[in-house]
C-alpha cells in the first residue's frame, strides 16, 4: 500500500483517539470552569505590620477574583499566588489591581514575594515571611452564599 495512505490512517487514528478521549474519557475536573461571578476583594499591607489584611479570602471555584492590593509601607512588597500564576511587585505606597480565575478548589496560599525586612509589632518580631494569607476555594456545587 502507498505510504501516504498509511500516514493518513495513522493521522485519523491519532485525531480520532483525541476526540474519543476528550468526549468520553477526560475527567470533568480538568474542565476550565467559570461561574461568571466576580468577587472584588481588597488586601492591605498596613504600614510596618508585615501582614496582609485580611489573611483569609473565600471564593467558589470558577469565580473571577478582582483583587485590589494596597501597600501602605514606605518600601516594596509583592504578592504571589503560585496556584493561579500571580506574581506582582508592589512599589512603596502604591495600589495595584490583579485579576485571576480560581480554577481549582482547596486552600491556596498568597504571600509577599519581595524581601521586605523585619520589625517589631506589638512587642513581637515579624518579618517578610509572616506575610502569608490563604484563599479558600469551595467546590462549585456547594451552596451559594
Ligand atoms: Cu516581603
Amino acid at each position: 500500500m502507498n505510504k501516504y495512505i498509511w500516514l493518513i490512517i495513522v493521522g485519523v487514528v491519532i485525531i480520532g483517539g483525541g476526540i474519543i478521549y476528550s468526549v468520553f474519557l477526560r475527567p470533568q475536573a480538568s474542565d476550565p470552569v467559570t461561574t461568571g461571578e466576580v468577587r472584588e476583594v481588597t488586601v492591605i499591607a498596613r504600614k510596618d505590620r508585615w501582614a496582609f489584611e485580611p489573611e483569609e479570602i473565600e471564593a467558589r471555584r470558577g469565580d473571577k477574583i478582582v483583587m485590589t492590593v494596597i501597600n501602605e509601607d514606605d518600601y516594596d512588597h509583592g504578592i504571589a499566588i503560585d496556584a493561579f500564576g500571580v506574581s506582582q511587585r508592589m512599589a512603596a505606597n502604591s495600589t495595584i489591581k490583579i485579576e485571576f480565575v480560581v480554577t481549582q478548589e482547596g486552600d491556596f496560599p498568597f504571600y509577599c514575594s519581595v524581601p521586605c525586612g523585619e520589625g517589631e509589632v506589638d512587642g513581637k518580631k515579624r518579618d517578610h515571611f509572616d506575610m502569608v494569607g490563604k484563599i479558600h476555594v469551595r467546590s462549585m456545587v456547594s451552596e451559594t452564599q
